[in-house]
């Protein structure tokens, strides 16, 4: 596909493709990216940087080989098993049913790679597509859901009002979920884990309304399928279901917050979030270690 390059201050670049494709705002360039895409089954070809010293993550036979044809299409995700941003991103692949090449990041040793694909933040996740870096998890979700619109469900809602609600959602569980579940397990001070605390109770809250609402009695936000808020929140579910084992809380209750208890168990025992969240127990085990270490995770 021919791309048409505007070079912006700060080595910013927009590229626009020559068909349909919106803008894609990119960071840097990529030469060595590599990526495969497959239709339907969702398979992951797993690379783990040598280097990386704190990495327990496996290359399980759940991600084996890519399977099915390599054409033009080719996808490569840069992320860690355990961050909730790459984790959504994954969800959305394996429930859209797309191959990509995975590699792991030791993010005390960023692999040049992800220092040029996203040279602003430095952060995971990075999705190159065709040698063309996407950054943020939000924006690669919708990127995905655009390109790949024929292929598996859709994440975002074709009506622009539940569109607008959706990002709504997501945008919340950013501020508002993910954000303070962080502050309770790592805040400073007492102070700050029990304000965290009070803002992740209240968040859960109203995410028990929003599935009320938005699924309409269906079993997902998205309805019958998993939509664009089953992924944003569904990369959060492990660290949903270590909050006791980490911070001496229960997030989810039977009493408060019985739809979301229950929609945490449908949706991490769909094969493709089996196939990425992590084992619960060693992502208690890593968080411990590395919030002794204050080291980031
Ligand atoms: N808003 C970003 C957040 C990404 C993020 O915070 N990633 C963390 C890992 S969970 C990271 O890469 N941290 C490395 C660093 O801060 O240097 C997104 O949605 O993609």
């Amino acid at each position: 596909m021919a791309l048409h390059g505007l070079v912006l201050p700060n080595s910013l670049v927009v590229l626009t493709a020559a068909r349909s494709r919106p803008p894609v705002i990119i960071a840097g360039r990529c030469s060595s990216a590599r990526f495969v895409f497959s239709s339907p089954s969702a398979n992951t070809k797993l690379i783990v940087p040598s280097s990386s010293t704190n990495n327990p993550y496996p290359a399980t036979d759940r991600e084996e080989e890519v399977a099915g044809g390599e054409d033009e299409h080719e996808l490569k995700l840069l992320g860690t098993w355990r961050g909730p941003f790459a984790l959504r991103v994954r969800l959305a692949l394996n429930f859209k049913g797309l191959s990509y090449e995975y590699q792991e990041e030791d993010l005390a040793n960023k692999s040049d790679l992800l220092l040029e694909s996203n040279p602003v933040n430095k952060k995971v996740p990075v999705l190159i597509h065709n040698g063309v870096p996407i950054c943020e998890s939000l924006a690669i979700l919708e990127y995905i859901d655009e390109v790949y619109r024929g292929t598996g469900p859709c994440l975002l809602p074709g009506d622009p009002y539940q569109r607008a609600v959706a990002r709504f959602w997501a945008a919340y569980i950013d501020q508002n979920l993910v954000a303070p579940w962080w502050k309770m397990f790592v805040g400073k001070t007492d102070k700050e884990k029990h304000e965290g605390t009070k803002q992740t109770l209240a968040a859960v809250e109203k995410l028990e309304v929003a599935l009320r609402e938005c699924s309409s009695g269906k079993p997902f936000f998205g309805g019958d399928n998993v939509g664009y808020i089953d992924v944003v929140l569904g990369g959060m579910v492990a660290w949903m279901q270590g909050t006791e084992a980490l911070c001496g809380l229960e997030l989810l209750d039977a009493t408060k917050t019985p739809l979301l208890l229950a929609w945490m168990e449908r949706f991490g025992g769909m094969e493709p979030a089996k196939a990425v969240l992590p084992d619960i127990d060693r992502l208690v085990e890593f968080a411990k270690m590395k919030r002794a270490q204050k080291a980031l995770i």
